[in-house]
């Protein structure tokens, strides 16, 4: 029968191997976290390799995903499907072994990692959202939501700023259903870390009201094995495991040191581990008492029916939670989805207010919320501003039951977290700053994209018309910015009619996320007909047609400025110049339309306006070499928002000469 050490020892040679043949990957991680992972995986996780989807599975993440070989092994063997064939292919095109762990990849993946300082923060949004759904759904004498969040970090995610966001709401949310392995080798690329990482991570974390363990021997089956029972009794704090590790153990010659980080042993050092650490086996071989010590599939099904049965037993008592807790885990939309949105999006149209497009996203938040239960709301600290919040929220801390969430200042943290909380499943985040912010936790805005995650963005005060906060909370290439992040759907509505859309298209897109870019300002209104109101859904349409025959120029307008463009045509019109007006609140959902559609909207041959208040050079593709663009490319000023359009040029008048210009 394999030991302990063996089946440790089986994804040293693993992950060695693997890296090896792609000459590319890290070895060092996997290596030196061979023992810890032989015991949680072993001994403490609760899943089914045959099921990754089990709704009550524990969450593993593997923050330091450069060490995506540990996972992988992992997850071949213990079951998954995850064949020898795809170990053998590791960073080649079309394997399931990616770079890093991918998202949709490799069975078992929970989340991308790789960015470093994400995982974890991923990690607090898993255990967040299970906390929200235990409060929901779990009745006395049936904990149906009842699992851990296990995550491995190293030294680059505890340097990582976002990890101070995600863990510091981590303690104050008290959560005790999480536990973290810092994998405390002293080592990151640049060597030896005591130049520049000598914080006392175990201080920060009490500091944070975590439960710290210290000074763990990282390769001691007992000593971790001791250290995760202690962890799971404290089920009010969230726990850090700090283990002292050696990175690339079983190296005779590379272990201790930055040389086995990021890439292959080399033939010589691998012979040599092989020796060193007595694996006989040849390169992607795994002897049969390995794969049985290793294997979860027995105890993972046995462990899944328990659940199925405390799970039928809620649903005898319950018919009606156990439905929606069924809906919620496999993200459909309520039943009456079509009909509520449709009436709800109608009502808002007669009512024809002129309001801010941040007010109009308020009152859709509002309408929306008592039909989506799964609804969890929340900002990074702007709440009043962004007007995220409303009557049918609940302020949840952790300790309070509820659905809104104040991440404090934290937009990185808050963006990270709610992927955490996307992929967990049966909640749907969004979250709210100033759109100028945005940059602040662009790259969560681009893993929720690269994942395929439904988050939704409420990015408010949306350009110089925020005015007197001057030009740091001024966004000039924001918008540009975020609609090419691939998959993400910028929406920057007109008024309330386009922001009731925006929003319930955002909800319905359950394979993408959304940024909403609304006005701090009050906008025009405009009133739809019935046609109109489904264009919206195309991303662009006629808002005004042309009067009096075929366009002479078609005005290409967003957001505030779609009423400079109607004020614009009425202008042109008394100077003989037939212009129409186009709305555009979604570029990204307007390039997806069929090219008879784009064609009926921006009818080729007429030139074209472009009317917004950020860069210009985005909308050359719409407007061509022959169009003009009225936008900004400088940074703003500090004054009210109304001069500073006047300043800046968003004027009938400058509109005017602009088209004029062209014709
Ligand atoms: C945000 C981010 N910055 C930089 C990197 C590149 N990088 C990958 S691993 C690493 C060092 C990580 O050190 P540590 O977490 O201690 O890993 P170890 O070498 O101990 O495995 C760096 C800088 C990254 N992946 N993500
Ligand atoms: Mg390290």
């Amino acid at each position: 029968m394999a030991t302990r050490q063996d089946l440790a020892n089986a994804i040293r040679a693993l992950s060695m191997d693997a890296v090896q043949k792609a000459n590319s990957g890290h070895p060092g991680a996997p290596m030196g976290m061979a023992e810890i992972a032989e015991v949680v995986w072993n001994h403490h996780l609760q899943h089914n390799p045959s099921n990754p989807n089990w709704a009550n599975r524990d969450r593993f993440i593997l923050s330091n995903g450069h060490g995506s070989m540990l996972i992988y092994s992992l997850l071949h063997l213990t079951g998954y499907d995850l064949p020898m064939d795809e170990i053998k292919t590791f960073r080649q095109l079309h394997s399931k072994c990616a770079g890093h762990p991918e998202y949709g990849y490799a069975p078992g993946v929970e989340t991308t990692t790789g960015p470093l300082g994400q995982g974890i923060s991923n990690a607090v949004g898993f255990a967040m959202a299970e906390k929200l759904l235990a409060n929901q759904f779990n009745k006395p004498n049936h904990k149906i939501v009842d699992h851990h969040t296990y995550v491995f970090l190293g030294d680059g995610c505890m340097m990582e700023g976002v990890s101070h966001e995600a863990c510091a709401l981590a303690g104050t949310w008290g959560l005790g259903n999480l536990i973290a392995f810092w994998d405390d080798n002293g080592i990151s690329i640049d060597g030896h870390i005591e130049g520049w990482y000598t914080d006392d991570t175990a201080k920060r974390f009490e500091s944070y009201g975590w439960h710290v363990i210290p000074n763990v021997d990282g390769h001691d089956f007992e000593a971790i094995n001791k250290a995760v029972e202690a962890a799971k009794k404290v089920t009010d704090k969230p726990s850090l495991i700090c283990c002292k590790t050696i990175i690339g153990k079983g190296s005779p010659n590379k272990s201790g040191s930055h040389d086995c980080h990021g890439s292959a042993l080399g033939d010589a050092e691998v012979a040599a581990t092989r020796e060193a650490i007595g694996w006989k086996h040849d390169p992607f071989v795994i002897p049969e008492d390995v794969y049985a010590g290793w294997s979860a599939k027995d105890k993972g099904a046995k462990a899944e029916a328990a659940w199925n049965e405390k799970f039928a037993s809620y649903e005898k008592e319950f018919p009606d939670l156990a439905a929606e807790f069924k809906r919620r885990m496999k993200g459909d939309l309520p039943k009456n989805w079509k009909s509520s949105t449709d009436a709800m999006i109608k009502s808002v149209n007669e009512k024809a207010e002129v309001l801010a497009t941040r007010k109009a996203s308020q009152n859709a938040i509002a309408a929306l919320a008592p039909i989506l239960p799964e609804f969890v709301g929340g900002s990074a600290d702007l709440t009043g501003s962004n007007l995220t919040s409303c009557s049918s929220f609940q302020h949840v801390s952790g300790k309070v039951p509820g659905n809104y969430i104040s991440y404090g200042v934290r937009e990185f943290g808050m963006a990270a977290i709610m992927n955490g909380m996307a992929l967990h499943g049966g909640v749907l985040p969004f979250g709210g700053t100033f759109h100028m912010f945005s940059d602040y936790m662009k790259n969560g805005m681009r893993m929720a994209a690269l994942m395929k995650q439904r988050v939704i963005y409420v990015l408010t005060h949306d350009s110089i018309g925020q005015g007197e906060d001057g030009p740091t909370h001024q966004p000039i290439e924001t918008t540009a910015g975020l609609r090419y992040i691939p998959r993400m759907d910028v929406w920057r509505p007109a008024d309330s009619t386009e922001t009731a859309v925006a929003w319930v298209v955002a909800v319905e897109s359950i394979h993408n996320p959304t940024s909403l870019v609304l006005s701090r300002q009050n906008t025009s209104f405009t009133k739809r007909t019935d046609a109109q109101i489904d264009l919206i859904r195309k991303g662009a349409y006629v808002l005004a047609e042309a009067e009096g025959g075929k366009a002479d120029v078609i005005l290409i307008a967003t957001g505030s400025e779609v009423d400079l463009a109607l004020k614009s045509q009425a202008a042109l019109k008394e100077q003989n110049i037939k212009a129409r007006v186009v709305s555009m609140p979604s570029t990204n959902v307007f390039d997806r339309q069929d090219q008879a559609y784009q064609d009926s909207v921006l009818t080729p041959g007429v030139k074209r306006v472009s009317i917004e208040a950020g860069v210009t050079d985005f909308w050359r593709k719409y407007i061509g070499l022959d169009g003009a663009a009225v936008g900004i490319d400088t940074f703003g000023e500090s004054a009210p928002g109304g001069a500073l359009f006047k300043h800046f040029g968003f004027t009938v008048e400058n509109v005017v000469s602009t088209v004029k210009s062209i014709l």
